[in-house]
Parts: C-alpha cells; structure tokens; sequence
C-alpha cells in the first residue's frame, strides 16, 4: 500500500513539474544571447549546477528557481542542463558566438547595484562610514571587494555618478594599501597598484607608515589612515 502511494506522490510530482515548465513563457524570465567558447569557458568557472535536461523550457524553469542561478545553457546534443551562477552582459557584442545562452537578469541595476560603461564592475554604494578594514570586510561580505580603480576613465565615471551626486561622498575608501610594505600599492588581490602621478593628488601619497590605506578625495587619490571612518563603495561581478 505504501509502494503505490509512494509512486503516486512521485507521479504528481512530476505531473506538476511537467505542467509547471510547459506553461511558463521563457522570453518573459530570459534574455538571449549568443556566446563564443572563450566566454563558455568563463561561464564554466561559475558552474553552479549541471542536471539532466528534458527541454530547453524544463532547463529554464530550474533555473529560475534556483535562486543562485542568473544564466543557463541548455546542451541539447548531451541532454543536459547548467546553471550558472553568472550571467551574461548582453551590452557586449555576444552575437558573434553560435552558443545560446540565456541570461535572468542583464544590468547591474537588476541585482541593485549601479553600472558603469567603462568596466562590467557593478558598484553599491554604502553611506554608513566605516574603517578601511571594515569597508573592505562589509564589501567581502557582499561576495565583491573595495572598488579597485584601474583606469582614470573608471575613476572619472565613479565620480560623475558618485560625488557629482552626493558631495558627503567626497571622500571614499577605495581598493588598495602599503600595508605590507610602506610605499609599495597593491590591489585586493595582491597584485601591484601602478598608478601615473594623474591618479594622486598633488603631494600625495605623503602620510609614510601612518597612512597606508587608499582614499579617493574629491577626484584623486591620497594615502589615508586606515582607522579613519568614512563612506566606501564596493564593486562585484555579475557578468562574464
Ligand atoms: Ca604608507
């Protein structure tokens, strides 16, 4: 008896599952976008999950009940179904691939962070201020880091959309200290800040073994304590 109410349970289990992917229109969840290998590959790093697929439908529908999921390709040739755990900007130009993928959600807005045309960084901005340690802790936190600025035109672009709108932003924590080695800059991940003397601020960095962590102060960059409070911003990825 328990046998047959046991398969029954299974059967409206996957009755509903069936019903439930059939019905449900793919284009209103997902936008499509046709990827090369080398992005494939860089879609392969964020692997969530990969399960037996029936339908492209059925390989959307896990994905948009999966919560970690943003993009997913459906490998009708092996019958299987991945889920990733980053989606795809579909501002690049990904027309050239012939890989389908589809993508949840498409803007950094989306995930309630704020774009930037000149870098795929998505940026959140945090008005509570904190130390450097723990801006950059609360930006971890968040599975991102302190903002690394890379280029003036990233810095430029911070700015435009950081202090231009909210002047008590004139002083942010950004990516990067001398922790280690006074006078030696290097990013959240170890690897060398070299920055022209466009990115300082005249006379800056001048703080010596005081001042080691980095600050971005009206427009330029200066060597700050790093016990000083102040309000951060912190970037993340979300797409490949
Ligand atoms: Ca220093």
């Amino acid at each position: 008896m328990s046998k047959i109410f046991g398969l029954a349970t299974f059967f409206i289990y996957f009755l509903g599952t069936i019903v439930g992917f059939l019905g449900f229109e793919r284009s209103i969840w997902f936008h499509k976008a046709f990827i090369n290998g080398s992005q494939l590959s860089s879609l392969q790093n964020h692997l969530h999950l990969e399960t037996a697929s029936l339908s492209e439908n059925h390989c959307a529908y896990r994905c948009l009940e999966n919560q970690v999921c943003i993009s997913f390709i459906d490998h009708e040739s092996s019958g299987t179904c991945q889920l990733f755990g980053l989606g795809v900007d579909i501002r690049s130009k990904t027309s050239s691939g012939t890989i389908t993928a589809y993508t949840k959600q498409v803007t950094c807005e989306d995930f309630g962070y704020v774009s930037l045309n000149s870098t795929k960084k998505c940026l959140k901005h945090h008005h509570v201020p904190l130390s450097w340690m723990d801006a950059n802790n609360t930006c971890v936190s968040e599975g991102g880091n302190l903002f690394s600025i890379t280029s003036l035109d990233m810095m430029e672009e911070v700015l435009n959309i950081t202090f231009d709108k909210d002047s008590s932003f004139m002083l942010i924590h950004v990516d990067g200290n001398d922790l280690w080695r006074e006078g030696n800059w290097s990013y959240h991940d170890g690897s060398s800040v070299s920055f022209s003397p466009l990115f300082w601020r005249p006379t800056e960095p001048n703080g010596g073994m005081n001042e080691n962590c980095l600050g971005l102060l009206n427009g330029t960059l200066c060597d700050i304590n790093c016990w000083l409070s102040a309000k951060f911003v912190c970037e993340r990825y979300f797409f490949i």
